[in-house]
Formats: C-alpha cells, structure tokens, sequence
C-alpha cells in the first residue's frame, strides 16, 4: 500500500503513532507536506465524518481519529510555508453564554480543522460581547454557535443580533442538540448543521456562497 494510503488507513484506526511514522517515512519519500495533509490527513478525516455521520462510528472513535491527525499535523504544520496550507477560510467557534457543555463543540472543531478551515475556538460560556470583540481580532468569515441547553438557545439569538453590523462580512451557523433548522430561521443564522459532518457541509456552503457575492 502506499505510504498516502497507510496514513489514512492508521488515522481511520485512531493510530496516532501508525500516522507519525507514516507521516515520517512520506517525508523520507520526499512527498510534499502539503500533499500529505490534502491527501491522507484532511481525506481520513473525511471519511471519519462520513462514517460519523451514518453511525457506522461513534464519538470516541471519532477523538481518537481526531488526535491521530493531529498528531500527524505536528510533524508537517512546521513544514509548511503558510500559503501552501490549504486554507479554506477562518471559523470563530464557541459554546454560547450559560452553557459549559463542549464535546460536541470539539468535535464540530475537529472536523472543520480536519476539512481544511483554520478554527479559532473560543471555548464555553462565551457572552455576545465576546464573540463581538472576537469578530474584530480574528476577522473570520464565519461564525459558529454551540448550545446544548435549551435556556441558552436564547444566547444564539443575542449573538446574532449584536453580529448584526458585521453580516456584510460574515455567515453565522449554530448547532447543538436543541437545535433546529426553524430556530435557526426564527433568530436569522445563516445555517444550521446537525452534527459535526453536517457541519463541515453547511460551513463549505456558506463559504462558497460569501465567495460569489465578494
Ligand atoms: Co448536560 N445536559 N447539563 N452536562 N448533558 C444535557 C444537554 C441534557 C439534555 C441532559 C438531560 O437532562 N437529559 C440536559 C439539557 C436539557 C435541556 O436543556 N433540554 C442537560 C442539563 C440539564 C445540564 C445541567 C443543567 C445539569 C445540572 O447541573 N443540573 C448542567 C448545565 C451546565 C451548563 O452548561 N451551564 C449540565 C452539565 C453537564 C456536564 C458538565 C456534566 C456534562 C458536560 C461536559 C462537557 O461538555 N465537557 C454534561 C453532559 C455530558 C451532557 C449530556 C449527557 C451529553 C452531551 C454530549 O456531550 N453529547 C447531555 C445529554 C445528551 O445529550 N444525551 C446533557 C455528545 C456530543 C457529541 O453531542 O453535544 O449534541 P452534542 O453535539 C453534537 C450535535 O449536537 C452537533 O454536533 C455534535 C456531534 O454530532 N453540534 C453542532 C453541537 N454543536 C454544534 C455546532 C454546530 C453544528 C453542530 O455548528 C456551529
């Protein structure tokens, strides 16, 4: 099997130390980093989602893959001149205000970094304010909202609402057990994904569509 290939396979098994030493030998090969995360980083991580998505795998196989890339990320992120990373754009991602609950933040987190994205997470508990000041620092073009609790689905609606002056920049999506694609109609996000695949879906869409009207 090719290195590429054996990469991919040891990352779908969650074997972190598989991926690095197949990540070692491609550069031994003199394969170029940026086709070893294209080609056998970001594509595990794909086919993990899809697998996720169908409930073929579960949440911790989902981690487990997840810290495998990352453990392959290390070794080629330093490699990499910053334009030769593919870089599909910046997410701002948070738990909204009043709630603690980040598993499935991470995860929605890992699977865009895993798609390509570069993710600024803002961790739980974050206040409209902060998502505010955070639009300014980091200049995402895209934000994305995390609730668990139905008492802090109000959050998400006043976080899109004090991200109302920055609409013409950004595409808000919001996500989370609660959740629905109605009250992500009813507080006027952009999209809603339904779990971390779904997600990476939704983000490449407003994505495609923020490109066409800029
Ligand atoms: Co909490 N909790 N919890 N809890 N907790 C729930 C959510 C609850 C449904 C349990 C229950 O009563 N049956 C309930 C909410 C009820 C409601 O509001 N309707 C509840 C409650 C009440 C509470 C407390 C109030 C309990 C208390 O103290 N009395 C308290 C609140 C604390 C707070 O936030 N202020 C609390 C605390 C906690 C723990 C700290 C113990 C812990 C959180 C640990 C942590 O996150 N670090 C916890 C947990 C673990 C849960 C349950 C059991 C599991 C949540 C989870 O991680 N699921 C949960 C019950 C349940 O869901 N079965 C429950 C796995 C995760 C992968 O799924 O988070 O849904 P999920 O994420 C999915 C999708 O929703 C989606 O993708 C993910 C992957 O598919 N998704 C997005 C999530 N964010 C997205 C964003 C997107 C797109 C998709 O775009 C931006």
């Amino acid at each position: 099997m090719a290195v590429l290939d054996e990469i991919k396979e040891s990352l779908m098994e969650g074997d972190a130390e598989g991926v690095k030493a197949g990540v070692q030998q491609a550069l031994a090969e003199g394969i170029a980093a940026v086709k070893i995360i294209n080609e056998s980083l970001i594509a595990g991580m794909q086919v993990v989602g899809v697998l996720f998505k169908a409930n073929e795998i579960y949440v911790p196989e989902v981690l487990i893959a997840a810290r495998a890339m990352h453990a392959g990320l290390d070794i080629v992120k330093p490699l990499l001149a910053e334009s030769d990373v593919q870089d599909k754009g910046t997410i701002l991602l948070g738990t909204v205000k009043g709630d603690l609950h980040d598993i499935g933040k991470n995860l929605v987190g890992m699977m865009l970094e895993g798609a390509g994205y570069k993710v600024v997470d803002l961790g739980v508990d974050i206040s409209p304010d902060k998502f505010v000041k955070a639009v300014e620092e980091y200049k995402p073009q895209l934000v994305a909202l995390s609730a668990l609790l139905t008492t802090t689905m109000v959050a998400m609606k006043t976080t899109v609402e004090m991200l109302e002056p920055y609409r013409g920049q950004i595409k808000i999506f919001i996500g989370g057990a609660p959740v629905t694609q109605e009250f992500a109609d009813e507080i006027g996000a952009d999209a809603f994904g339904a779990d971390a695949g779904n997600a990476v879906e939704k983000a490449n869409e407003l994505i495609a569509k923020l490109t066409l009207h800029n």
